[in-house]
């Protein structure tokens, strides 16, 4: 089965003004498909590698179905993850988020702060550690290789370039903050495990 864009749950300009049309078009329309594409065109070499027995370039169609499909997943969390009415944390996740961070606004405070550091491209995540339960803060600079294995993303914010220079130029500590304008709590509450 190959993988599709899904279809953004809001309408292009609904993050407006925090996050502008015309990136969120180019941004899911562009840079997204492009991960769809080319995660398809990754299992579909590694599945001719296997039907011809040979694995002479296993190692480049690997590391392109990880990019890739890495890129593909967390953009289908991202888009879920914003709304212009977004709510707030639910009783749950307000508990984790005060266990772990101390406050909320410890947790926004370190949040920001995780996502302006990422030297170059990639993303800052809220993510729950499956054996643990517990919340943590995370920051993948190659998302391909996103440390901590045992984690589910809750709240991932792209920190891209794409994600933000059309609007916010240079500025991505403006980008983040407007981020936080429309984060999605019910769909970031909905992701916790108990
Ligand atoms: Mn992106």
């Amino acid at each position: 089965m190959a993988h599709e864009l899904p279809i953004l749950p809001y309408p292009y300009n609904s993050l407006e003004p925090h996050i502008d049309e015309q990136t969120m078009r180019l941004h899911h329309d562009k840079h997204h498909l492009a991960y769809v594409n080319g995660l398809n065109n990754a299992e579909a070499k590694l599945a001719e590698a296997r039907l011809k027995g040979d694995y002479s370039l296993v190692k480049h169609w690997e590391r392109e179905a990880a990019f890739h499909g890495a890129g593909h997943f967390l953009h289908c969390i991202f888009w879920e993850n914003m709304s212009a009415d977004g709510g707030l944390p639910s009783p749950e996740l307000k508990k984790a988020i005060d266990s772990k961070f101390g406050s909320f606004d410890a947790f926004m405070a370190h949040f920001k702060a995780a996502g302006a550091a990422v030297e170059g491209s990639g993303w800052v995540l809220l993510v729950q550690n499956t054996m643990t339960k517990a919340l943590e803060i995370l920051t993948a600079e190659k998302h391909q290789d996103l440390s901590q294995w045992v984690v589910t993303p809750l709240l991932a914010c792209d920190v891209w370039e794409h994600a933000y220079y059309l609007k916010y130029q240079n500025n991505r500590g403006a980008y983040i903050e407007a981020f936080t304008k429309v984060i999605n709590w019910n769909d970031v509450s909905k992701r916790l495990r108990s």
